[in-house]
């Protein structure tokens, strides 16, 4: 494939319904999609899934925009590749801002595969054409809202619930939802919000029954969790430290947790994923794929790539009506009432990308050639 464009358009989303990690609350997203173009007039979409500020990795939209129009697009267009799997090198002389790859190598993913006729999931090495679903749940106002958003979930038919937990969030809001509904599949993500200092704190939630327990300790950190995970029961899930397949052979070397959130593009797109699943799946080691409140495009990237076979958990893939009044794919995602979801059998993403929608909400774009 010869590249010979790539476009980059920001659109605002407002979410359904707030959503708050230890790290903040987040009512609007800014979302940067990423449109490939090669020189036979074929295209490829992607989403860039950082954040609007810095706080769950170091890239934003802003720095994530900046950096693909002037330093990564212009790496990759007028570039002739063997195929996808090559684009991560084209911009491997950058160091970091795997958001910002992950945005344009799954664009280019997904014009490989529609220039095949295949679809993506298949063309990445999928076994699994149907994936089961959890959602995660925010910090909300009150227990009662809690408890009232968990009940429509589990209505819903999804597979696990995930709630985020804080210091001030954790032991007696996990109690109450034990209470109310016994013994769902359940786990806890903290997003960081502790040290080892709180180790009474953290052995305290043992007594729950969590599936896992998801990045307690610091965002960069696999030596303390790995001293944690040997004083709780618990199952440790590793994800914002694990940006790469060197980092998910040392947190499986070290034993700093039992299961990793797979995120494409914490780690930099569909090659750097596949090369961490297989990591994983030849230490024994479930991954499970991770969300950032994406639109239907990095959603539907991420369905495809829950399908390799070394996803053995229900992951944050979940339908794009708990994000959107009116997501820009069609159709929407939908999650089916015992909480899957079925692979598409079209060609690339699998889903048609509605520029008409997008151009509405888009605030700016600009065309990389
Ligand atoms: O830690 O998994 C996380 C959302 C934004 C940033 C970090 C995380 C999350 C989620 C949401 O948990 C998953 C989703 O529903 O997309
Ligand atoms: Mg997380």
């Amino acid at each position: 494939m010869l590249i010979k464009s790539i476009e980059l358009i920001e659109i605002n989303l407002p979410l359904v319904h707030f959503f708050e990690t230890s790290f903040g609350r987040t009512y609007e997203r800014r979302i940067i999609l990423v449109r490939v173009e090669d020189a036979d007039g074929a295209e490829g979409w992607g989403e860039i899934t950082c954040g609007e500020s810095p706080g769950y990795s170091d890239e934003w939209t802003d720095s994530a925009w900046v950096t693909a129009e002037k330093i990564l697009a212009p790496m990759v267009v007028g570039q002739e590749v063997a195929s996808a799997a090559d684009v991560w090198n084209l911009m491997k002389w950058a160091r970091g801002h795997r958001m910002a790859k992950s945005g344009i190598e799954t664009a280019c993913w997904d014009l490989e595969a529609k220039k095949h006729g295949v679809p993506l999931w298949r063309h990445l090495g999928g076994v699994n054409q149907v994936i089961e679903c959890g959602v995660s749940i925010g910090i909300q106002d009150s227990i009662a809202q809690l408890l009232e958003k968990i009940r429509v979930e589990v209505e819903a038919g999804y597979k696990r619930i995930k709630i985020k937990i804080s210091p001030s969030w954790d032991y007696d809001v996990i109690k109450a939802v034990r209470a109310e509904f016994g013994d769902i599949l359940l786990m806890g993500d903290a997003n960081s919000a502790y040290t080892l200092a709180d180790i009474d704190k953290l052995k305290s939630l043992d007594e729950f029954d969590l599936m896992m327990l998801e990045q307690p300790l610091p965002h960069d950190d696999i030596i303390d969790h790995a001293k944690l995970q040997r004083e709780i029961k618990t199952p440790i899930c590793l994800d914002e430290p694990i940006k790469s397949p060197e980092d998910a052979r040392k947190a499986i070397e070290l034993k700093s947790g039992k299961i990793i959130n797979l995120k494409n593009g914490r780690v930099g797109g569909h090659t750097q994923s596949k090369m961490i699943e297989q990591i994983c799946r030849e230490a024994n080691m479930p991954v499970w794929c991770g969300g950032m409140l994406e639109s239907g495009i990095g959603r539907a990237h991420n369905i495809a790539i829950s399908t390799l076979a070394g996803f053995r958990l229900p992951g944050d893939v979940s339908a794009s009506k708990r994000y959107w009044h009116e997501d820009i794919i069609e159709p929407a995602v939908e999650v089916s009432s015992d909480g899957t979801i079925t692979a598409p059998e079209s060609p690339g993403i699998g889903f048609e990308v509605k520029r008409d929608q997008i151009n509405r909400v888009a605030v700016r774009n600009v065309l990389i050639n």
